[in-house]
């Protein structure tokens, strides 16, 4: 009899980091400090840190000794160069902006080419990706797939763009109005979900029909690329490497956070083909960010960046990553959590909406059920519904369909043991869901307000 392999990583672990342990004393007291929001709790406080998978990757031994070879010339730095080959060489693009992080590449996209009144479509809002678009006049507009916000729909492509909605939209407003469709590979807010090769090159040829330009959100490409090979038959045979240089193939311009599928703890960068969009972005990002050849970088960043992408291309690595994040899903199922499916890309995401059934949307389910996993155990889960969502420009609240809790997966941090934890964890909290309150906002900032709001239990 042949036995299934296993997913265990392509890697060991050499050095370790020590946790304090606390007491649900502690948590019951840290937590109604933090206002109820997981993001003002001290990370000290934290026994298993899934909040987010942003910049809380462990970097290997390369990149550690790579980051000693760190050119910190404020011009031309060494480093900046091995960067942009790594860009250049691996995703293709042609011009490379180098910037502090994701959202410091948006922000310069945006201003570059979105005029007031534009129209950007794209498959599913990302809370900063939005806000940049609209400050600069703009007016996001989603074109996923019914399917994505729908938490048990089964469809293996749930980041997929529905052409329909983008022709309803091009017919109503012009193609003149559309600077761009924005895409993300591997959709963050619908659960980590992938956009096929097949829609994208749909896609593809539906904009230059109309000459609008597709800008590529590519912060979890290389997870994107893994589920078109597990899943497209065509792609079966190729590589995650090749994969993804054909997704940057089919788009024109990419903003990235870094510190997701790159590896890294910081960094991010803008990319486009278009010499003067880069001539622009060369010349705005000394103004925001620094010299176009840091761009708020240190250059023992950039060479963490330059070893961080070419493995984060390996098949083996994302095997691992996906198949720790799927173990953790199954375990939970086990328990009868209801969660997002298909499992995606960077953590498992719980459907507050479904696990607490007593509280309505304004009660905060997923903010509320986050407070009661960190008190349960000390493991740290970000909210992703109605307080994420934010408001309108009119001042009302976007109402999202989908309501959840993100258990957000580091890279190579955590171990199978830890993954037990955290669904026994959640498995406790279910058992006691019908007692969990809702909770009221008594302070509510003005952008991206689920970073520093605070709550009331009710
Ligand atoms: O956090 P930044 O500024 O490096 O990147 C912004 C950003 C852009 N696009 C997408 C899809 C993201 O997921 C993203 C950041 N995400 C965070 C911080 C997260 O916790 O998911």
């Amino acid at each position: 009899m042949k036995h299934k392999k296993s997913w265990a990583e392509p890697y060991r672990i050499k050095m370790v980091e020590l946790l304090k342990m606390t007491s649900e004393k502690d948590r019951k007291k840290a937590i109604k400090e933090a206002g109820y929001n997981t993001f003002l709790l001290k990370a000290e406080d934290v026994y298993i840190d899934l909040l987010t998978d942003s910049g809380t990757n462990a970097m290997s031994d390369m990149q550690w000794s790579a980051l000693m070879t760190g050119d910190e010339a404020y011009a031309g730095s060494k480093s900046f160069y091995n960067m942009e080959k790594a860009i250049q060489k691996y995703y293709g693009y042609k011009y490379i902006i180098p910037t502090h992080q994701g959202r410091g590449a948006e922000n310069i996209l945006s201003k570059i080419l979105i005029k007031p009144g534009d129209i950007v479509p794209g498959n599913m809002y990302f809370t900063t990706t939005r806000l940049h678009q609209e400050l600069a006049g703009g007016t996001f507009a989603d074109i996923i797939i019914d399917e994505a916000h729908d938490p048990k729909n089964l469809h293996p492509f749930k980041g997929n763009v529905d052409l329909d909605k983008l022709d309803a939209l091009v017919k109503k407003h012009g193609s003149k109005k559309i600077p761009y469709i924005s895409i993300a590979t591997n959709v963050n807010m619908a659960g980590g979900q992938p956009i096929s090769m097949a829609n994208l090159k749909e896609l593809r040829a539906y904009t230059q029909k109309h000459g609008i330009r597709i800008i590529h959100d590519m912060t979890r490409v290389a997870e994107n690329a893994y589920f078109i090979q597990q899943r497209e038959e065509e792609y079966k045979n190729k590589s995650v490497m090749e994969i993804v240089k054909e997704i940057c193939s089919l788009t024109d311009g990419a903003t990235m956070s870094a510190k997701k599928d790159a590896l890294v703890n910081i960094g991010g960068f803008m990319a486009t083909n278009e010499w003067d969009v880069y001539e622009e972005a060369r010349n705005m990002v000394v103004v925001y960010e620094g010299l176009h050849t840091y761009g708020g970088l240190a250059g023992r960043d950039m060479e963490a960046i330059a070893v961080g992408i070419k493995e984060s291309l390996d098949d083996n690595h994302q095997h691992a990553r996906v198949g720790q994040v799927e173990y953790l899903g199954h375990k939970m199922m086990e328990f009868n959590v209801p969660i997002v499916l298909p499992i995606g890309g960077h953590g498992i995401f719980v459907d507050a909406k479904e696990f607490l059934p007593h509280l309505t949307q304004d009660q905060f389910p997923s903010q509320s059920l986050a407070a009661e996993v960190y008190i349960d155990s000390g493991v740290r889960t970000m909210e992703r519904g109605i307080v994420s969502a934010g408001r309108k420009a009119d001042g009302t609240n976007y109402y999202p369909k989908l309501e959840l809790v993100r258990f957000t997966m580091p890279r190579r941090v955590y171990t199978q043991a830890h993954m037990d934890v955290i669904a026994e964890s959640i498995a406790n909290v279910y058992d006691r869901r019908h007692k969990i309150k809702g909770l009221k906002m008594v302070y509510e900032p003005k952008y991206l307000r689920f970073f520093q709001a605070r709550f009331e239990k009710l």
